[in-house]
């Protein structure tokens, strides 16, 4: 069988993350969390872009822009959104994750989605904390498991 998913190794790999302000408590815990994985895989502070917008419904555009303009090898989409009593929760859950899937595919760059659709605040809260397992280390992850894929795949063209 021929596997093509090398160990992960972030070096020389240029990394682009959209943070949603709203919620921003929560937002920055993911932050946190994916930087620090991000570092940890080798992937260099100068070669991080962090923009900030302010909902979940602005980081498509904002993804794609950056991801074309400062040419990137992946961003990660961070935000959270919280249902709670409004009905705007499915028309911006579903929109971003909609356009961030649109994006990836038009580009060819790998998009994460990294933002939190969740019930209720103790969710939110339990998903960015710093003692569980904070979800930012399982983005950066699946940032450079995709850049890496598709690298491979590229190479045995
Ligand atoms: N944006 C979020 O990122 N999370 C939310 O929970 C949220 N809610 O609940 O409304 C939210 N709304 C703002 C939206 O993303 C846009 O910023 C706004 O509609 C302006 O375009």
């Amino acid at each position: 069988m021929n596997e093509l998913n090398a160990e992960l190794d972030g070096n020389g790999l240029k990394i682009g993350l959209v943070a949603a302000r709203f919620n921003h408590i929560i937002v920055e815990q993911l932050l946190n969390g994916t930087r620090s994985r991000l570092l940890g895989l080798g992937v260099l502070e100068e070669n991080i872009t962090l923009g900030w917008v302010a909902g979940a419904f602005e980081v498509p555009l904002a993804a794609k822009e950056m991801a074309k303009k400062l040419s990137l090898d992946a961003v990660i989409c961070l935000g959270c959104v919280i249902r709670g009593d409004t009905p705007h929760f499915d028309y911006v859950a579903g929109q971003s994750a909609h356009g961030v899937l649109q994006v990836g595919l038009e580009t060819g760059i790998p998009m994460i989605y990294g933002i939190l659709t969740t019930e209720n605040v103790e969710q939110a809260v339990e998903r960015a904390s710093v003692h569980a397992e904070n979800k930012g280390s399982e983005f950066a992850d699946s940032a450079v498991e995709m850049i890496q894929l598709l690298q491979e795949i590229n190479n045995r063209e």
